[in-house]
């Protein structure tokens, strides 16, 4: 009843923003992202122990801090009502990557747990199924199941079996793809996804704005990543992260991810593809910026990046593998 996964985190092209159950963790809309091979999580589990225990990034995180009550906790209710099992289960987890900072943590740490879990119940979950386990989590963590391209379904089942990641192409399919990940600041974010997604439903003028526009950029990145149509993938996305920006920015009280190196970054994307270096830049709900590119392009933006003042590191991605189980424990 041990066993241990590796999952990586995932960059949406189409973002994720707002529940319409936050119980369920069910979507307002679909989503499409890539799986990098870099931003792992490790997470080994043991189900028969005494109490249930949390230990992330060399800290344990008991009942009535935030990382458990509103999340592992939540999961593990979740799991107990899917299966009926009742053990309880000690969860040691590390990233490699800053936590909490908009490089989907969570993402990796629940599709590795997920994973790991299957494993360690012998449920037998297929990938499909293993998908939605990741999603009540946390919902980006349902995308970090597959590797290469992978797509969220919306689904409009109430009780959710139908909010499921489906893969629309794997990593050989694309190899060449590129998201150069530009570290603003390593610290953790001031609002959370969970709340500023809430409260942007809530608020935002532009909610509606955003959840009528994003079939057409489904559409567009879903068919752009079948013809590894890079110009439209990357002009897609960088749109669509600006549109979800825009829904956070209008939030009451406002959410402002963006940090001044984010906006002069932005600046010099903007120019460097007027000069005809083909990039694009995407950002999630923090400070970061990932320039999506072609191999051929990368070392060159890789160079500007790290000579860039205020830039404290920078890391390259390439489209990366499933979520799979490992022999190596944690403990
Ligand atoms: C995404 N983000 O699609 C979007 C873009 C952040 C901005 O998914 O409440 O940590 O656990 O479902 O998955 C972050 O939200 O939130 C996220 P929960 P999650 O990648």
């Amino acid at each position: 009843m041990k066993a241990s996964a590796i999952a990586h985190a995932n960059i949406a092209l189409v973002k994720y923003w707002g529940k319409r159950d936050n119980g369920l963790m069910l979507p307002h809309n679909g989503s499409i992202s890539m799986t990098t091979d870099d931003f792992a999580a490790h997470t080994t589990v043991e189900f028969g122990v005494p109490e249930d225990v949390l230990v992330l990034n060399g800290t344990q995180l008991g009942k009535g801090t935030e990382e458990y009550d509103e999340y592992v906790g939540n999961f593990l209710a979740a799991l107990r009502e899917m299966t009926g099992r009742r053990e309880r289960v000690k969860i040691v987890s590390k990233n490699d990557f800053p936590t909490a900072a908009g490089l989907a943590s969570s993402a990796a740490g629940f599709a590795a747990l997920a994973t790991a879990v299957n494993e360690a119940l012998g449920l037998n979950l297929d990938q499909q199924a293993l998908s939605v386990l990741a999603r009540r989590g946390s919902g980006s963590a349902t995308r970090s199941i597959y590797g290469g391209f992978v797509e969220w379904l919306r689904g409009s089942n109430q009780d959710g079996r139908d909010s499921i990641a489906l893969q629309i192409a794997p990593p050989s399919h694309w190899p060449a793809f590129r998201m150069i990940a530009c570290i603003t600041s390593f610290q953790a974010k001031k609002v959370k996804s969970r709340a500023g997604m809430s409260q942007t439903v809530k608020t935002s003028a532009l909610y509606k704005g955003w959840l009528d526009s994003v079939k057409h950029d489904l559409d567009a990145v879903r068919s752009g990543i079948q013809s590894r149509d890079f110009s439209l993938v990357g002009r897609t996305a960088e749109e669509n992260c600006l549109k979800m920006h825009a829904t956070m920015m209008t939030t009451r009280p406002p959410i402002i991810y963006w940090n001044a190196g984010t906006l002069e970054l932005i600046h010099s994307i903007l120019d460097w593809r007027d000069e005809g270096l083909e990039c694009y830049f995407t950002i999630d709900a923090g400070p970061q910026v990932k320039i999506m590119c072609l191999s051929k392009d990368a070392e060159e933006i890789m160079k500007r990046a790290k000579e860039f003042p205020g830039i404290e590191d920078v890391r390259l991605a390439r489209p990366g593998p499933d979520a799979r189980v490992v022999r190596e424990h944690l403990f």
